[in-house]
């Protein structure tokens, strides 16, 4: 992804069918070449004719919102959000190695929801508590500890003055096509979809 104006739909960076049979070779297609390709055309369609905003980093553009024009505030905030939170989600996933939270991740799951388990049962919770539409987020705060919040839509954690460690998407088109209407079976099969070792790598939870 370029870091501004215009911006491109990277690529998965890993084959359309690498997390089956948790997430489908179909909907990951879809979620990736449709749903966020529309948010990348969206958006720079909505900046094609604000010069000074083609400057602008996708963070900036979220971040900053109330700095935007009246007329185009929502849309951005949208698109821009909706970029910014599926790039997150399709980066997280990919290897299916490492099944469970591994190394600081695991400690510091550890202690601050008391196991594995009790992490599992949290961030199933949170997301069945989104309505409509929406993310949860694992998340760190500005002392290292773990948190799990919900978000709107395309809402970002940027703008809670937290680091983002995992996105857990729980709009129907992430799981509709393979888990149909049962949103909780899609966040166990999530759970083993996602890089481990990756996400131990985020350092903002030390
Ligand atoms: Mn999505």
């Amino acid at each position: 992804m370029n870091r501004h104006y215009k911006f491109e739909n990277k690529p998965l960076p890993y084959a359309y069918d690498a997390i089956e049979p948790y997430i489908d070779t179909k909907t990951m297609e879809l979620h990736h070449d449709k749903h966020l390709q529309t948010y990348v055309d969206n958006l720079n369609k909505l900046l094609e004719n604000y010069l000074y905003l083609q400057e602008w980093t996708l963070e900036q553009l979220v971040v900053y919102a109330d700095l935007l024009p009246e007329e185009i505030r929502t849309p951005v905030q949208n698109n821009a959000g909706g970029i910014y939170n599926h790039e997150f989600y399709f980066n997280e996933l990919g290897n299916l190695q490492v099944k469970e939270p591994i190394g600081r991740l695991r400690a510091a799951i550890d202690r601050d929801f008391g196991s594995y388990k009790k992490f599992k049962a949290a961030i199933e919770e949170k997301g069945l508590s989104v309505f409509g539409s929406g993310y949860a987020w694992l998340v760190a705060g500005a002392a290292g500890n773990l948190e799990i919040i919900t978000m709107p839509n395309q809402e970002t954690p940027l703008t809670r003055n937290v680091c983002p460690i995992l996105a857990l998407d729980v709009w129907e088109h992430a799981y509709y096509l393979k888990h149909y209407n049962v949103r909780a079976a899609y966040i166990e099969d999530w759970l083993l979809a996602v890089d481990w070792e990756k996400t131990n790598q985020t350092c903002c939870f030390l």
